[in-house]
């Protein structure tokens, strides 16, 4: 008997019976009484099966599995994820235990222990899988993170991305948002372990792995802060790259970064702290280090490092200096490296506590001169700038123009300006630094082709009771990745069956374009405004920057402002005139405009760069190449603004190549407390993120969606007709197949080039018996292999 015949007759007599077999017809259904059982009990797990689907039930079904301690529901793809603010004894060992012996492939939902485990230091990870019931990726992970067997965190997502990354050679990006303090860098770093715990062995893979996780602690020492949204909020976006070989193996990773807080660096908002890099330092170096530094170990020595709220609850600075340290180390920082960094944030530090005093001039001017120099002394010792150099810096400015120097003094105020933009632009340039230097480390050695997953953390949607230009930058950014998600997945699923000639009626939804143009736009948006402002000769302030928005946008719907044209808002005694309103798609916030011109130019002193460029200090002298006199440039360096909109279309540009996979984090209290699920704030994200119009969208779609040759040639095994070899149009053969399959008419659509399933069952159903088939098939080919 010929091998390809035997497949054939056994596959389809095993199939015919396994089909019709009562004992799993039995299996099944008391599987599914039991499926529904614990939906009722714990909610359902994919918003897509929710009956009846309103919002009420959508949020009495989120509250119910985070009651439950399930913190993850899908959309099909899309995670949704609420932040439980403590750890997660999700999954004991007695529920692993009573899944474990079930078949994989018949139970829905269902966790099995999987095979791997993982151990790093005290830190385990298992991998558990998880069925879902999403056409052909059907089986997700789950990683859960143990620490000394107790379960810190459970995660699942990643795995999809992975796979489709190692099987279907398609670069993946995970889109990770929601606002302020909702569990975006928690999920990104889960999904980065989840990686490294699945993906290739060996020192050389080990040590990418161990660099890439390492970055985390470094970054976040540098980048984050206490606010009074997030007692670990990131001040700045970060998109990983992490590259892949065609086996799946990492190679390493390229890291962005996306507008540092700077203004953070002199001055915090009541409750909360500067970088936790000082405190850390402060708190976690040994009184060698810190003398050698200069510093004093109490934080109330330093102006810089606000007063009210040095110490954070459940926040150990100095376990968290040694991790700092150690993390570097492991990142591949030499000493000198990690000894230069400290440098700079000491000095960065001791600037705050630099005080100025008027003295009178003979012209009757008064000019800014130092209190008391010996912080000025240790600064320069600490880094080898020289003192007279960056004393008269703090007293003179020069304005060169062409041919021309000219010298004028500085009186109090602007001395003491010129000292906060020296700190900050330090403290940023030296973050940018440390991601330059950390890419350095982290890149793929090899250039080999590469398959690439994106991770993005970007700083939440903000309202504070101040905001501010960082905060419209912030909430400007988040407008983005909204965006994207419309074209997506709202927008894009919409349009793919009008174009494949679906019956379809539209779902309407809120598109946020609008206000990214109020934003965006290149000649009437806010950032375009404010940049015509700030090159505009003459004088320039805040109140000029407003009068001209004021004109511009007066009459745009998620624009408000008292002084605008338009009568709207004339009477709105909430809105003072020193601010403008935008409605953003998460909600209103009212920007103080004091300061956006000043943040957009971000001017230092060209005799502060030439001072820093001057010092006997590699890295400083680094971080300030505009400080060399032989290249001076005339022309004005871009806007903070202009520049963050270019990088930012370059990241959605990039995005756009990838397959997009989301997690959308939800708050479930404003108070950072656990147990707590406040009903009108999820409910409020759910609305704006758009999440009930996106089940309405999966629901009336189609769960499942595949070209007709790549469809039938994966299932046609499954029909006499067409195995082993159809000769018609793919989709005929496809028609032929659904038919002999029996699947009822409603459950499918033909489109013009694919072949669309409604119901993600049937999309199961049929991947569920090719696997039986292909078992069975094997079994052939060992039973045909036995009778030659
Ligand atoms: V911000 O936009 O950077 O201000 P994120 O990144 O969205 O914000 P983050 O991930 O930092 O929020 O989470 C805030 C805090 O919630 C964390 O510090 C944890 O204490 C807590 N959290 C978040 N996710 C989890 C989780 N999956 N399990 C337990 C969590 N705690
Ligand atoms: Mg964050």
């Amino acid at each position: 008997m010929g091998m390809g015949s035997a497949l054939q007759w056994i596959g389809v007599v095993v199939w015919g019976v396994g089909a019709g077999s009562f004992e799993r017809r039995e299996k099944m259904a008391k599987m599914e009484v039991k499926t529904s059982l614990l939906d009722d009990m714990i909610g359902v797990g994919d918003m897509v099966l929710l009956e009846p689907l309103n919002e009420d039930s959508f949020i009495n079904n989120l509250k119910k599995r985070f009651d439950h301690n399930e913190v993850y529901t899908y959309i099909g793809s899309v995670v949704i994820s609420i932040n439980p603010y403590r750890s997660l004894p999700i999954y004991t060992p007695e529920k692993v235990e009573e899944y474990r012996n079930r078949n994989f492939y018949e139970l829905s939902p269902h966790m099995i222990r999987a095979n791997q485990v993982t151990h790093s230091v005290n830190v385990e990870l298992v991998l558990e899988c998880w069925l879902t019931d999403h056409g052909e990726n059907v089986i997700f992970f789950y990683v859960n993170l143990k620490i000394k067997g107790e379960l810190i965190i459970s995660f699942a997502l990643s795995d999809e991305a992975y796979r489709s990354l190692r099987d279907q050679d398609k670069d993946q990006c995970i889109l990770i948002t929601g606002e302020s303090g909702a569990g975006k860098t928690e999920a990104s770093k889960l999904v980065m372990s989840y990686v490294a715990a699945v993906c290739g062995k060996g020192a050389e893979v080990n040590q990418v792995k161990e660099q890439l996780l390492q970055s985390n602690p470094v970054l976040e020492a540098f980048g984050n802060a206490k606010t009074v949204r997030n007692d670990n909020s990131s001040r700045f976006g970060k998109y990983m790259d992490i590259e892949f070989d065609f086996k799946g193996d990492p190679l390493g990773g390229v890291i962005s970064n996306y507008l540092l807080e700077k203004s953070r660096v002199v001055k915090q908002p009541r409750g909360e702290r500067n970088f936790h890099i000082f405190y850390q330092i402060l708190s976690g170096a040994s009184e060698e280090f810190l003398c050698k530094l200069k510093l004093e170990r109490d934080f109330s020595r330093y102006n810089y490092l606000g007063l009210d709220s040095a110490k954070v609850n459940g926040v150990d600075d100095a376990a968290n200096f040694r991790t700092v340290r150690n993390a570097m180390q492991i990142v591949g920082f030499m000493d000198d490296e990690t000894q230069s960094v400290f440098e700079v944030v000491a000095a960065v530090l001791k600037l705050g506590n630099i005080e100025f005093k008027p003295e009178s001039r003979a012209n009757g001017l008064d000019e800014s001169k130092i209190k008391d120099k010996n912080e000025l002394k240790e600064i320069c010792e600490l880094t080898g700038i020289d003192q007279s150099v960056l004393e008269r810096a703090f007293s003179f400015r020069t304005v060169e123009a062409k041919q021309e120097k000219v010298s004028t003094t500085l009186n109090v105020a602007q001395a003491y300006y010129a000292r906060d933009a020296l700190a900050k632009n330090l403290y940023s340039r030296l973050f940018s630094w440390l991601v330059t230097r950390i890419n350095e480390s982290i890149k793929a050695q090899t250039k080999v082709r590469k398959k690439v997953m994106g991770v993005l953390d970007i700083y939440g949607f903000e309202i504070f009771e101040d905001n501010s230009f960082e905060q419209f930058i912030i909430n400007y950014c988040n407008e983005k990745l909204q965006q994207i998600f419309i074209e997506l997945t709202l927008k894009e699923e919409q349009e793919e069956y009008i174009r494949e000639g679906i019956e379809w009626t539209n779902i309407e939804y809120f598109n946020n374009a609008i206000i990214c143009d109020l934003i965006e736009n290149n000649q009437t948006g806010i950032l375009a405004m404010l940049d015509e402002e700030c090159l505009r000769p003459g004088t320039v302030t805040d109140d000029t920057f407003l009068e001209k928005l004021n004109q511009v946008c007066a009459t745009h719907q998620h624009f408000e402002s008292r002084m605008s044209k338009c009568s709207r808002f004339l009477n709105d005694t909430s809105l003072p005139h020193s601010c403008f309103r935008i409605q953003h798609y998460a909600g209103k916030v009212m920007y103080q405009v004091e300061g956006f011109v000043d943040k957009n130019n971000d001017l230092l002193y060209r005799d502060l760069s030439q001072a820093m460029w001057k010092a006997n200090h590699s890295l400083i002298k680094a971080l300030f190449p505009e400080g060399n006199p032989a290249k001076i440039n005339l022309k004005r360096p871009p806007t903070a603004g202009s520049q963050f909109k270019a990088s930012v279309a370059t990241l959605m540009k990039n995005l756009q190549t990838k397959n997009p996979n989301y997690i959308r984090c939800i708050k479930p209290n404003d108070k950072k407390a656990a147990h707590i699920f406040n009903e009108a704030l999820v409910c409020h994200q759910i609305r704006y993120l758009g999440l009930l119009e996106n089940v309405r969208v999966r629901r009336a779609g189609y769960a499942f969606r595949q070209a007709y040759e790549p469809c039938l040639e994966r299932y046609k095994m499954l029909c006499t007709q067409t195995w082993p070899h159809w000769r018609g149009p793919a989709r005929a053969g496809v028609e032929v197949l659904f038919e002999e399959l029996g699947i009822p008419e409603e459950e499918f659509s033909f489109g013009r080039s694919k072949i669309f399933i409604r119901n993600p069952r049937t999309a199961r159903k049929l991947l569920r018996e090719l696997k039986h088939l292909k078992r069975c098939n094997e079994a052939a080919t060992i039973i045909a292999a036995y009778w030659h």
